[in-house]
């Protein structure tokens, strides 16, 4: 990689590849707009670098064999209807993905079976024994931590109740031992991991990692990968999803993009990102991703969503209710942090989103009217102290940076604060001015335009339509809407003059007319 965004390699992140045992929820969808929103903040900041999205869907493995089993139907089916599911979420939530990967993929298939003979020819498989409790009805190994003993002396699994038994199998198992060093020193750096308390558990977990298993007895689990060499054991589903990453970029005949800039993922899998996975590529070969964020969870009536508690909030009815970038607006908003849990609450999507709708949309139509444009007719002038807010201008000049900052740093939901801050604030400033009481609405009209202008603008990867229709009703040609137009400062650069502001709103409020207000 270079400082050259136009010679850099593409910028490539990732979300995770989810599971089609049950149909998509809100979480599914957070993870997907998180790593949208930084694809479309990468595109925005350095259009000339390519961005590489990748999403897609998991759909090996014991549960996916267990769920198309109740159903009574083929596996592939199976994946194939529920893998849709995840397809048409994506588009409907306007994600701007570049691949959709399916691990029942034939180039999956070929990039995982290459990647575990590199893994064989670094000595780093062997065979070995996996023991652990077994319920025979549940299909499924757990850990000394998910059993108790019944009050009959039987053991059993706490999350079904079914009874299970110590048994001991042979599979492949994966040297991950040899790679505790690697991996401390990796997430040494600060940049491996996201957020901080997380990475340096990691590293304390390092310390003591076991050897993995990384197959399962055929006649467990048939559907899956097979092991090169060893038509009895399928390869562990957790290997050959993470896999995946590498698959997109045309492994094993190319890797265009790798090493991943950002896997997303959510804190439940940062184990196997964040420890297996560098591991296994090191051992195969390739080199460690540059980033794995985990963010924080939705919870429900705070208690975590599951299906068994029976609150799970469906995604695409969320964005047919509240529309899809009031989804995205509340999503990134109220849990854009990497490190707080956010409580769902379907009321406050609505809460959240008018606030924004009332700030923005009022700020717009309040300098939109024709009446209102009349006033503004002299220049604004920035050395004058009576047109100058010392506390707005403040805001404004510093307001692109810090949006910048924040989502370099993955704060998110404090970008959107930021901008949301500088709108109600512009607001205050128009209501103090009170122009339309007054003959001259110059200051306030500025004001209001570039505040709306810069809002609009950072607030493209977070809602993407609205702020595009912004754009329009504020008359911002196409190639006034990158990251480096997002300025205005009275002290300095250059402004646009008055009767440009003028012509934009109104040519902007002509072509809107009839069509309602911005929200
Ligand atoms: O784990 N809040 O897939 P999965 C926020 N196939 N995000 C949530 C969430 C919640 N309540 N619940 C789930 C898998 N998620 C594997 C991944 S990657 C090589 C394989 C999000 O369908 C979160 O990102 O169970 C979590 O990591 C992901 O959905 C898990 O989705």
């Amino acid at each position: 990689p270079t400082s050259d965004p136009a010679t850099a390699k593409p910028f490539y992140v990732t979300t995770p590849i989810f599971y089609v045992n049950a149909a998509p929820h809100i979480g599914h969808l957070h993870s997907l707009l998180l790593t949208d929103v930084l694809a479309r903040f990468s595109r925005l900041r350095h259009p000339t670098r390519k961005v590489l999205f990748a999403t897609g869907t998991d759909e090996h493995g014991m549960k996916i064999q267990q769920a198309a089993k109740a159903k009574g139907i083929e596996e592939k089916a199976f994946c194939d209807d529920v893998s849709q599911r995840f397809r048409d979420l994506a588009q409907l939530a306007n994600a701007s993905h570049t691949d959709f990967i399916r691990t029942t993929e034939e180039r999956h298939e070929r990039a995982v079976q290459h990647f575990w003979e590199k893994l064989v020819a670094s000595g780093d498989i062997y065979k070995g024994t996996h023991s652990g409790w077994y319920s025979v009805s549940d299909e499924s190994f757990y850990a000394a931590s998910q059993v108790t003993e019944r009050e009959d002396g039987k053991m059993i699994a706490l999350e079904t109740g079914n009874e299970v038994v110590w048994e001991e199998e042979v599979n492949w198992k994966f040297r991950l031992s040899k790679y505790r060093g690697f991996l401390q020193e990796w997430l040494s750096k600060p940049e491996s991991a996201h957020p901080n308390t997380v990475r340096l558990e990691l590293i304390r977990q390092a310390q003591t990692l076991e050897d993995l298993s990384v197959s399962r007895p055929k006649s467990r689990v048939k559907w899956g990968i097979t092991v090169p060499g060893d038509e009895d054991q399928t390869i562990y589903v957790w290997v050959d999803a993470l896999i995946n990453y590498v698959t997109v970029t045309g492994y094993p005949e190319g890797q265009e993009g790798w090493p991943a800039d950002v896997h997303v993922v959510g804190k439940d899998i940062i184990k196997f990102h964040a420890l297996h996975w560098p591991a296994l590529l090191t051992s195969a070969g390739l080199e460690p991703p540059n980033r794995v964020i985990a963010h924080a969870h939705w919870t429900m009536g705070k208690s975590k969503m599951s299906k068994s508690k029976g609150n799970v909030v469906d995604p695409i009815d969320a964005m047919r209710n509240w529309s899809v970038d009031g989804v995205r607006w509340y999503l990134m908003r109220v849990g854009g942090s990497l490190t707080d849990d956010a409580d769902y609450a379907p009321d406050q999507v609505e809460v959240h989103y008018r606030l924004l709708a009332d700030q923005m949309g009022n700020l717009l139509s309040r300098i939109s009217g024709a009446k209102m444009l009349k006033k503004a007719t002299r220049e604004f002038d920035p050395s004058s102290s009576e047109d100058r807010d010392v506390d707005l201008d403040g805001l404004l000049a510093g307001l692109r940076d810090d949006v910048e900052s924040k989502m370099e740093g993955y704060m998110v939901n404090h970008a959107c604060g930021a901008v949301l801050e500088v709108i109600m604030a512009t607001n205050k400033l128009f209501t103090d001015l009170a122009p339309w009481s007054s003959a001259d609405g110059t200051k306030a009209i500025t004001y209001a335009y570039h505040s709306l202008r810069l809002a609009s603008i950072l607030l493209q990867p977070i809602i993407p339509s609205k702020a595009a229709e912004a754009l329009d009703r504020l008359g911002v040609p196409e190639i006034e809407r990158s990251w480096e137009d997002a300025v205005w400062s009275t002290s300095g650069g250059e402004s646009l003059k008055t009767e440009e502001i003028v012509r934009r709103l109104q040519s902007g409020s002509d072509r809107w007319k009839g069509k309602g207000h911005l929200f």
